[in-house]
């Protein structure tokens, strides 16, 4: 075997990680696990630290980050960087393809589709297939130099692949943070304890990133980079069409997204904004809208500019995810186990699609953690289906004389005091169900359709029929009568302001009346794992309760479990055993199991099943990367449900992997290791086949 020189070593090892690189970043393939990777790294930081003058400027050992410098130098660009015109309508997207059909003389109009990807806008200079500067946009004509963050950054390349690049090339994109990597940041932030401040948005956090005057703390940020359009171009050729010249940059070595796509015509185009609008909250990376681009090159010159915007192209954005409002009121909501969750009443405003009025601010931590105040101007942020939350606060516009909110001292419901235990983050009301919401909540939840399933009974009829003291307790449902049900359906109507005092109304409310009964006199007889995820136990959801059911098999077994023997099934912890037993350790609670019994509530009871059982039973399970429809944790317990054991780390002994989107080394030994990988369709089609 010949042996390599330490110059010749170096550079293989160049090599094979801008291949790695190449291949994770711009092809989404990854060939090497990350382990290799570092390990790779090492070896070249060792034989450049031992030979200084092997080091190279575009070796990927140099994106660690250099010294920091005290300011950005400015950058005048070589050719201006320009802005798009926004379109907000179908209507504006029409007009705008009407416009170029008109200048150009033709009909027949085909176009370069992409997402437009939420982050900061850069160019990046080649000379001669080598980094040599980036810069941001700046206004336009002239930007600040951030060459030294740009080359932390994974996914820029330090030198082009492949041949023929012009001599000089100039490559624009967008500089983002993935989800994943900005989600990572604020846990750790969270968990800091207030020392690392947390990021607004993933924007926000790629922008501020790259800003950082010490390129070692860009370097710690998980930041990723797209291209999008080319600058200047000096000695070489591009192909005629953008679509084309895409393609071209993604072998020169440079992220183009996988998203990137043609269309033909508006109708092509508007098919494209809509088919990205579904899958826009599965993206691993924020997006606000997509571009459409004329794809021939030639076309576009003709049309040319309106000042600083092309005509030949157009950003379509979706309705905003974030706003800014004001805070009229904090306001504190109390749940089913008594939890107080602070919200804000805001001003109305539009945001994700529709008007909010409400956003969670989670609980008193948060409050504190963003300052949110009375009176505040705040951003507001509704993505998806996802609940309304209060992101931040524009400290700017705080008006003078505002306090800082505290959490009230007693519930405003029943007047309890509000307590926090230590260590807890979540404040709750002290007045268990002698508090009306807390009752409604349970009754609520207890009526439920993965609970007792006691279909029609909203919770609106439920605060009647508390607030008519028909229903005290769960077991109080099982008294009801018809005119029980007509008196507080009256009571709802006239509260809801709809009296129709008809004879034919009349008929209709007693067959509801009737059909309600009748509802609830089915939910009696159930199973022991509805019955205990109904009763609401703290902590206890319906896999728990499941595990619950299947491991004492009778109700009576669990009510006299020690927390010792509770640890024993699957998924039970030291907490969850103690709420468990506090649970059925209290007199009322006991007490209202005694009277759903009395009032028929049945199921079946059987042995004790004490092994792992399901089709899952014995087989270890390991999740990665990131999932878009479930929870990592609701995938763990669903896994568990069905007898697997659920691992952290990839073994011989692993049965099978399931890879998200974004799966890292996990994945990689696990292909290493010939262990059968599942994607998340896989997941979630077996999950609905066998539960
Ligand atoms: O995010 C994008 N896909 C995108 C943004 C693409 C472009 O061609 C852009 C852009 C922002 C400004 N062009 C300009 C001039």
């Amino acid at each position: 075997m010949k042996i390599s020189t330490p110059k010749e070593r170096a550079a293989a090892l160049r090599a094979q990680l801008d291949e790695a690189n190449y291949r994770y970043h711009v092809l989404d393939e990854p060939n090497i696990p990350d382990a290799e990777y570092d390990a790779r790294m090492r070896e070249l930081e060792a034989i450049e630290a031992a030979h200084p003058d092997l080091r190279t400027p575009d070796s990927p050992t140099q994106r660690v980050g250099a010294a920091p410098s005290r300011e950005f130098a400015e950058v005048r660009h070589a050719l201006p960087m320009l802005s798009l015109a926004n379109a907000f309508s179908d209507a504006e997207v029409e007009d705008f393809a009407r416009r170029i059909r008109e200048r150009l003389g033709r009909t027949d109009l085909e176009f370069s589709v992409e997402p437009k990807f939420d982050g900061l806008a850069i160019s990046l200079r080649y000379e001669n297939g080598m980094f040599v500067q980036g810069a941001t946009r700046g206004d336009g004509e002239t930007g600040e130099d951030v060459s030294a963050n740009l080359r932390t950054i994974r996914s820029i390349p330090l030198r082009l692949r492949g041949k023929n690049w012009p001599r000089v090339l100039e490559v624009r994109g967008e500089v983002y943070m993935p989800r994943a990597g900005f989600e990572k940041y604020n846990e750790a932030a969270r968990a800091s304890g207030g020392k690392i401040k947390a990021l607004v948005n993933p924007r926000n956090a790629a922008a501020g990133s790259l800003r950082q005057l010490d390129p070692r703390i860009t370097a710690r940020r998980p930041l990723a980079f797209f291209a999008y359009a080319v600058g200047q171009v000096e000695g070489g050729d591009l192909p005629a069409t953008h679509s084309a010249t895409m393609r071209r940059l993604r072998d020169w070595g440079f992220p183009v997204s996988h998203l990137i796509d043609t269309a033909v015509g508006v109708e092509g185009c508007l098919a494209y904004f809509r088919r990205i609008g579904l899958r826009r909250d599965a993206l691993p990376f924020d997006i606000d809208g997509v571009v459409y681009k004329l794809d021939d090159l030639a076309a576009q010159r003709e049309l040319g500019f309106v000042g600083r915007t092309p005509r030949w192209a157009v950003a379509h954005k979706f309705p905003a995810q974030e706003q800014t409002t004001t805070v009229e009121d904090i306001i504190v909501n109390i749940g089913r186990t008594g939890a107080a969750t602070p919200a804000a009443k805001l001003k109305p405003v539009f945001v994700g699609g529709v008007t909010v009025t409400n956003a969670t601010l989670h609980n008193a931590d948060q409050v504190a953690r963003l300052d949110v105040r009375i009176g505040d101007t705040v951003i507001v942020r509704r993505a998806g289906d996802v609940i309304p939350e209060v992101v931040g606060v524009v400290l700017d516009k705080r008006p003078a004389h505002t306090q800082a909110w505290q959490m009230p001292a007693h519930c405003p419901v029943c007047g309890s005091a509000i307590v926090c235990e230590e260590g807890e983050v979540v404040a709750r009301c002290s007045g268990g169900l002698s508090c009306a919401a807390q009752r409604v909540q349970a009754i609520f939840h207890f009526a439920s359709r993965r609970a007792m399933d006691i279909d029609g009974l909203g919770e609106r009829y439920i605060e009647n029929l508390c607030a008519l003291d028909y229903v005290h307790s769960v077991a109080d449902l099982y008294k009801l009568s018809i005119s029980n049900l007509l008196e507080m359906k009256r009571l709802a109507d006239e509260r809801d302001g709809t009296t129709p005092e008809t004879v034919k109304a009349g008929k209709i409310a007693s067959r509801w009346a009737e059909n309600l009964i009748a509802a609830i006199g089915a939910s009696k007889r159930t199973t022991l794992d509805r019955f205990l995820y109904a009763l609401g136990i703290p902590d206890v959801g319906e896999a728990t309760a499941k595990a619950l059911s299947r491991y004492f098999g009778a109700l009576g077994a669990l009510m006299q479990a020690a927390p010792e023997e509770l640890m024993q099934v699957p998924d039970v912890g030291p907490i969850m055993a103690a709420h468990i037993a506090t649970f059925f350790a209290e007199p009322h609670n006991r007490k209202a199991i005694a009277q759903l019994r009395a009032a028929g509530v049945t199921w079946p009871e059987s042995e004790p099943q004490r092994e792992a059982q399901g089709p899952l039973a014995g087989k270890t399970v390991v999740l990665t990367g990131t999932l878009t429809s479930l929870a990592r944790d609701e995938a763990k317990e669903r896994l568990e449900a069905l007898g697997a054991k659920v691992s952290g780390s990839v073994s011989k002994k692993t049965g099978f992997v399931v890879a998200g989107s974004e799966a890292g080394s996990k994945l990689d030994k696990a292909q290493e290791l010939g262990i059968e990988i599942w994607d998340e369709a896989r997941l979630t089609e077996f999950l609905r086949a066998h539960e």
